[in-house]
C-alpha cells in the first residue's frame, strides 16, 4: 500500500526537524497558522519560508495548523517569519511547542 503523499512529507518533516540543519539555527519556533484549506496551503506556506534567509528547516502540519521552523536569529525575526505567511495569504502567530 502507498503512503498518502501528504503522510509521507509529513514524516520526511519531522525526520529533518532531528538532523543537524544546512543554516545554523539557533532557535526553533512554534506558529499557529490560521487560513490553511488543505495540504497545498501547507506546501505552499512550506517552501515559501524554506526560501527564506536564515532558515535551516521547516514542518508544516495541515493538520494541525502549525509551522515550526528552525531559524538563525542573526539572519531572520520571529516577526519576519510571520510577515513570509502573511504574504502568502495566511495568519500566524508565535506558539508554545506542546
Ligand atoms: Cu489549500
Amino acid at each position: 500500500m502507498k503512503l498518502p503523499l501528504v503522510i509521507v512529507s509529513l514524516l520526511n518533516g519531522w525526520m529533518l526537524l532531528g538532523q543537524s540543519p544546512t543554516a545554523a539555527a539557533n532557535r526553533t519556533n512554534w506558529f499557529k497558522i490560521s487560513g490553511m484549506h488543505c495540504n497545498g496551503c501547507a506546501s505552499g506556506i512550506r517552501s515559501e519560508l524554506r526560501r527564506t534567509a536564515g532558515v535551516a528547516d521547516v514542518t508544516v502540519s495541515f493538520t494541525n495548523k502549525l509551522a515550526i521552523v528552525a531559524y538563525d536569529t542573526n539572519s531572520v525575526s520571529a516577526k519576519q517569519l510571520i510577515a513570509v505567511i502573511k504574504e502568502a495569504g495566511y495568519s500566524a502567530k508565535v506558539t508554545k511547542a506542546p
